[in-house]
């Protein structure tokens, strides 16, 4: 054997050798899908789609991708397309493949080479192209670059064939197609379009200026939207604060860079009670906070007092004011880009480099104490939204005070409507809220005693519009609520006391069903969130029709299911289909087999993401604009009585 032959037998052989590496690194994923993506769940198989999105807006923040495009194909495969450099095609030293290639079949790859910058790819959950290679029963990647078309295609993150050229181009970026394995996503593998739209929208936000637009092609009419915000976040608290009326007409926005640490904020205050603060580190939210949001709640809570005191607006023996007092009625976006971010806390969704927090507080209070010196008037408001807020909680805390002795919160005071359940394990244990006294009763009823707990709600604390939430929860049935939940409340709230792993709301399909299930969501995500945030919430999803034809009735979830049994009943004597209206009409029987059952009923479980939405919902019931409140309550109103066909 010459000596060449003999090095190209040993490159090969050293190829087998990293490609049988390689099939084992992605067969791990295979076989533990949830290490990598969380869950194989609906929400498992949404990651998919940011762990390749991800990877176009690492380009754009890098300067080189101005557009991604996003398409929902009608198999329910994605595409992705940005216009940026396209991912580096020449063959790399180390492997002797394409580093294309390499980015798909090895394992925590992304982000190897092109270093420096931003990296939103390989943050939080970031593990990479290669997860989602392995995890979809085919993938296709397209380059365009220096005028050629660049492909390879994998099966289940097995490579088809070498990278080739299918063509040439004028355009240049990456275009990746993947179809999510049905094998690994045994219980959906269908996207969520208002899911993807909402992420979205986000990420347009956070980046101003990028093109994002969204496709879906699986109706009969393609749907499109365009997503681009040249204000960006401040873009963003416009549009949280669109339903509520604002002290002064934008937005407060700075922008401001020290040691390659980028800082965006910006607030506004509105004319309610409610504080919304959102951080964001590289685009990921960071749920939990941390240093730098600790940094700019410092700086604010600084200025203010500083700037009362300086224009006498508080006697020199008042107490300051309190960070929670100044951020009354704040909506606040405060958004970083970090080079090296450490993430921390229970969900990693809390910023720990310390330097973060010296930064957004100099550069925040740099820019907020100029405006409140340039701005005199809406200075005053502030001051003033602060002095209110601080009496109220004084006035709040003498009340309770009082009331010490009896909160009414103990577990010892478990309501007299609560049914409860027999068993003493949490982890099995269902409580669920029910609408209604009817419903309630058929609901205690058909219950199965020994897991499931039943709560009934009235309809009548349902009027939440104007009602603040302290009123709200000042309403007996949601004291009721949060005594049998035995978690306790504010600083004494402890999750792992919970009494109950699922809390399930179950609904009426009208107006006031809409309203109990926004409000609820509402409390638990203010009140309660690490419930939200440990996946405890549930919605019940009572069924939609009801089929009569004689003496059989049957109970159906969702319009296909009606169609399919149509084609298969007699034509006599006629079915009745009704839509179905509220839990009332259900004995107990039929609501649990339909609805309360863990073998045949379904439950949509509420993330931090449905909870956020939810609060958005509330404010806008409680708040002063007529317009989108009649458009909520047309959307949950029941139009067909009865379809008779
Ligand atoms: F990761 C991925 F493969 F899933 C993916 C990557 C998917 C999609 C839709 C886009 C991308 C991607 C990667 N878009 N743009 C890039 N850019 C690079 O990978 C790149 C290009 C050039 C250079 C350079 O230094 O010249 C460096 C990098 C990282």
């Amino acid at each position: 054997m010459s000596e060449v032959d003999k090095n190209k037998e040993e490159l090969a052989h050293e190829y087998n050798a990293s490609q049988i590496q390689v099939l084992e690194g992605l067969e791990a994923v295979r076989k533990r899908p949830g290490m990598y993506i969380g869950s194989t769940s609906s929400t498992g198989l949404h990651h998919l789609v940011w762990e390749i999105v991800d990877n176009s807006i690492d380009e754009a923040l890098a300067g080189f991708a101005t557009k991604i495009m996003i398409t929902i194909n009608k198999d329910n495969s994605i595409t992705v397309l940005d216009d940026g450099r396209g991912i580096p095609v020449d063959i790399q030293q180390h492997t002797g493949r394409p580093a294309v290639e390499t980015v798909f079949t090895i394992l925590h790859a992304g982000g190897k080479f092109g270093g420096g910058g931003y990296k939103v790819s390989g943050g939080l959950h970031g593990v990479g192209a290669s997860v989602v290679n392995a995890l979809s029963s085919k993938l296709t990647v397209q380059v365009f670059k220096d005028g050629i078309i660049y492909q390879q295609e994998y099966e289940r993150g097995v490579v088809k064939y070498d990278l080739k050229k299918v063509g040439e181009t004028t355009e240049h970026g990456t275009k990746v197609h993947f179809i999510p394995d049905k094998e690994i996503f045994k219980e959906t593998t269908e996207f969520d379009y208002n899911t993807l739209m909402t992420r979205v929208r986000e990420l347009a936000f956070l980046n101003k200026g990028l093109n994002l637009t969204l496709t879906d092609l699986r109706g009969e009419e393609p749907v499109s939207e365009k997503f681009h915000y040249e204000g960006g976040i401040k873009s963003y608290v416009s549009y949280l604060d669109r339903n509520v009326d604002v002290l002064f007409d934008e937005p407060i926005y700075l922008e401001g860079e020290q040691d390659s640490i980028l800082v965006e904020v910006s607030l506004q205050y509105t004319n309610t009670y409610k504080t919304t603060l959102m951080s964001f580190t590289n685009n990921i939210h960071t749920y939990e906070g941390g240093t730098h949001e600790a940094g700019v709640k410092t700086a604010l809570t600084r200025v203010i007092n500083d700037y009362a005191r300086k224009n006498n607006l508080m006697r020199d023996n008042e107490a300051n004011l309190s960070g929670e007092d100044v951020r009354e009625g704040m909506t606040m976006v405060l958004s970083i880009k970090h080079p090296d971010p450490q993430f921390e806390g229970q969900t990693k969704t809390k910023l720990g480099n310390s330097e973060a927090r010296t930064i957004t507080d100099r550069l925040f209070s740099v820019h907020f104490d100029r405006f409140m010196m340039e701005n005199p008037t809406i200075a005053r408001q502030i001051v003033d939204k602060g002095l209110l807020a601080s009496k109220a909680r004084l006035a709040a805390k003498r009340a309770r005070e009082v009331t010490r002795k009896k909160s009414g919160l103990e577990i010892s005071n478990l309501p007299g409507k609560l049914a409860d359940c027999s068993s003493n394990d949490p982890s099995i244990n269902e409580i669920f809220i029910v609408e209604g006294d009817s419903a309630g009763g058929s609901a205690k009823t058909g219950r199965s005693r020994h897991f499931q707990a039943i709560l009934p709600i009235r309809g009548k604390i349902l009027n939440v519009e104007k009602a603040s939430i302290e009123k709200i929860l000042a309403n007996q049935e949601i004291r009721s609520l949060f005594t049998a939940m035995g978690t306790g409340f504010g600083g004494d709230f402890d999750v792992s006391k919970a009494r109950y792993h699922k809390v399930i709301i179950m609904t009426d399909a009208d107006v006031d069903g809409a309203h109990i299930k926004t409000l609820l969501i509402t409390l638990f995500y203010r009140y309660f969130r690490p419930i939200v945030e440990k996946g405890y919430l549930y919605i019940a999803q009572p069924p939609l029709y009801k089929v009569k034809q004689g003496k059989n009735e049957e109970y159906l979830n969702s319009d296909e299911e009606l169609t399919e049994l149509l084609k298969t009943l007699p034509k006599t004597p006629k079915p009745l289909i009704n839509r179905y209206k509220g839990l009332g009409e259900m004995n107990a029987e039929q609501l649990w087999e339909t609805t309360m059952d863990p073998e045949n009923r379904y439950l949509s479980q509420v993330d931090i993401g449905d909870a956020e939405e939810a609060n958005q919902v509330l404010d806008m019931l409680m708040g002063d604009r007529v317009e989108p409140r009649r458009e909520f309550i047309e959307d949950n109103a029941v139009y067909v009585d009865n379809l008779d066909i």
